[in-house]
């Protein structure tokens, strides 16, 4: 079957300088009859040529904008090839009318070159250097000049990884580019997808091949290169794996030049080869970062950006976005929306809007697309384009009360700063209460899971939502309360956990974790539309997060903790704006291990975890101090 697809779908493809052919097939019924198709190649300022496809209205009576989307996921439309990619045509903008293009970015797929994984800006390019800035300056620039009946004005999009270089299109921006909306965008590798505050997401290995061998034809993917666990336990799997190290065996590392790709057959080796070389925020991963760049963005470019308050891959990232085009640019036209969502969830069409077990309401995400995100292109891109938008500068989403709130700022003004002290009897208290220390014994055969039922995908992508009952009932998960509230209590902001630690070892995690433990009537339904089963005493966890504790005063410079020393560790939670009702309860659970979300850590110092022996894997005693306490922004 594929090889007649692969067949036909090669009978369409023309890759030609700059001239282009009309071929009827297109994914969409909707897009089938009212689009054409078109696959150009675009040359780059470096001569390098880029795969485009080009979905424009048959109704050629009046102009359209352009809404461009770059990705390294394939520009094949949905459904040609085994590529699952939802690349496809967004049908929503389509019936907006919109001249829809999607490329292959530089190395991918049907695109020449050599890729590269979060390309870093290159500042001051002589005339023939290229990066994403200027081949999407270069793309924009081709487009507006050769595609017909375009009214001049261009859109950028994407989720993920087109979120980031829909950042990247704001960034010395081509003229003609009016709009950018980043969504779910990566803005640095050490904070988004296989780090978090320098850990690294283990459950992420398998996305480490996701970019392997080139495939001439969008019909293959190297992100099932690996050994598919998804047959196995990933808990089972990675405890028995051990060491780091050991996983070294599923990468080619020998001959791969560590400063760059020679070609995209080496991309992953690479990759993994930047992951364990390079353990600490080092020259690596700030050149790949975004968030620097932001001072950038013209005030020509209008940006949306959106982000999913259960975003489990890239939640730092359209937050950091946002917050840095706000910071160096404060007279743009920036906004945000951050919705109930998981990792891209607003693009989808479900009626029944579900983050994991924990349903929220229906039509969210479809009303996000034609009431939000189609009134901002439309503004920008046909409209008068001046900043009475019509939408609010912050669109958020109060995850308790299940219900759009619109803001002048993010985070609110009337958000005030609050602390809460985490005391000996499990009690979470405004009030500073008799010193203690609380042990606990960090089993290192036997880590905390991260959720209850670690499915085996490359990537957990619905655990932010999960029960944490379970854990909450560990020993080595310490568990701190309030009482049951006798009335609503609104965090609107980020959050944080100021720890005062100690341990036995030279090492450590902390993890903590913010939970709205529902009552034992909870009217809550759950995904299943059911609110009496499972939402009962539900432990739905609202924000988590972990801090390597070597990086506790230096992601470029770690230490080592001074067994049995007490040490004051900053564990900085992102965003939330959730409502914890009366009759709930406001819990925190704090744990150093997180597995297999997070690679194991040794709790004896290394320099290089990547490199650890088994040997250096201890079992060790932590505490947690009394003193230590969690800052919220509070709503009064
Ligand atoms: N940022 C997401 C991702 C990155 C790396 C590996 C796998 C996924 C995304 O592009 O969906």
């Amino acid at each position: 079957f594929y090889a007649i697809l692969s067949f036909v779908f090669t009978g369409f493809l023309i890759s030609c300088e700059s001239t282009a052919k009309e071929t009827a097939r297109v994914p969409d019924t909707y897009v089938q009859d009212n689009y054409t198709k078109k696959e150009v190649t675009i040359t780059m300022r470096d001569g390098i040529k880029l795969h485009t496809v080009i979905y424009a209205p048959k109704d050629q009576s009046k102009t359209y904008p352009i809404l461009l989307q770059r990705t390294p996921y394939s520009c094949a439309p949905y459904g040609e090839g085994k590529m699952k990619t939802k690349i496809g045509p967004n049908t929503q903008l389509m019936k907006e009318g919109n001249i829809v293009v999607y490329q292959d970015v530089r190395g991918r797929w049907m695109s020449e070159g050599v890729y590269d994984n979060m390309r870093a800006y290159i500042p001051n390019k002589k005339p023939n250097q290229a990066d994403e800035t200027s081949d999407t300056y270069d793309t924009i620039d081709w487009l507006v000049k050769n595609v017909d009946n375009n009214n001049g004005r261009v859109g950028t999009w994407g989720i993920s990884y087109p979120g980031h270089y829909a950042t990247v299109s704001t960034i010395d921006a081509h003229p003609a580019l009016k709009a950018a909306s980043p969504q779910a965008s990566i803005a640095d590798f050490f904070f988004d997808d296989f780090h978090h505050n320098g850990a690294f997401l283990l459950s992420y290995f398998r996305a480490v091949s996701l970019f392997g061998a080139y495939k001439d034809s969008p019909t293959d993917t190297a992100w099932y290169s690996l050994p598919s666990m998804d047959t196995q336990d990933q808990y089972q799997f990675f405890l028995d794996a051990g060491p780091l190290k050991n996983l070294n065996k599923y990468f080619r590392n020998e001959n791969v030049d560590a400063k760059a790709p020679q070609n995209n057959d080496q991309i992953d080796d690479f990759f993994w080869k930047e992951i364990t070389e390079h353990p600490n925020y080092d020259e690596v991963w700030k050149s790949k970062g975004i968030i620097q760049h932001l001072d950038k963005v013209p005030s020509t470019v209008a940006t949306m950006v959106v982000g999913g308050e259960f975003d489990a891959e890239d939640l730092y990232g359209p937050l950091e976005t946002y917050k840095g085009i706000e910071k160096h640019n404060p007279n743009n036209y920036n906004t945000l929306v951050f919705g109930p969502w998981d990792h891209g969830g607003w693009s989808r069409s479900t009626v029944k809007n579900s983050v994991g077990n924990y349903y929220f309401g229906d039509s969210i995400s479809l009303k996000f697309q034609k009431e939000i995100e189609s009134k901002f292109f439309n503004h920008f891109l046909k409209g008068s384009g001046d900043k009475n938008s019509g939408l609010p500068e912050a669109y958020v989403y109060d995850s308790g009360r299940k219900g759009w709130k619109s803001y002048e700022t993010w985070p609110p003004k009337n958000a005030k700063k609050k602390s809460w002290y985490l005391s000996d009897d499990k009690e979470l208290t405004t009030t500073k209460k008799e010193y203690k220390g609380i042990k606990f014994i960090s089993d290192i055969k036997r880590p905390v899971p991260y959720s209850e039922d670690i499915k085996t995908v490359f990537t957990p992508r619905k655990y932010m939502t999960d029960d944490q009952r379970f854990a909450a009932r560990r020993p080595d998960v310490l568990v701190f309360e309030t009482d049951v509230l006798t009335e609503d209590l609104t965090l609107a902001g980020d959050i944080l956990a100021k720890l005062k630690v100690a341990t036995t070892g030279s090492a450590a995690d902390w993890i903590v974790k913010v939970i709205d433990v529902h009552p034992k009537d909870a009217k809550e339904n759950n995904k299943d539309m059911q609110n009496h089963l499972k939402m009962s005493n539900y432990h739905l966890m609202v924000r988590s997060e972990v801090m390597r504790g070597r990086f506790r005063n230096s992601f470029e410079k770690p230490e080592p903790f001074v067994p049995n020393q007490k040490t004051a560790v900053n564990v900085r939670l992102q965003d939330i704006f959730h409502t914890f009702k009366k009759g709930h309860k406001l819990q925190i659970q704090v744990q150093s291990t997180w597995f297999p979300l997070i690679d194991l850590n040794p709790q004896t110092y290394v320099d290089n975890i990547y490199k650890a022996d088994e040997k250096d894997f201890k079992t060790q005693t932590h505490t947690v101090f009394t003193d230590s306490s969690i800052e919220f922004f509070v709503i009064e």
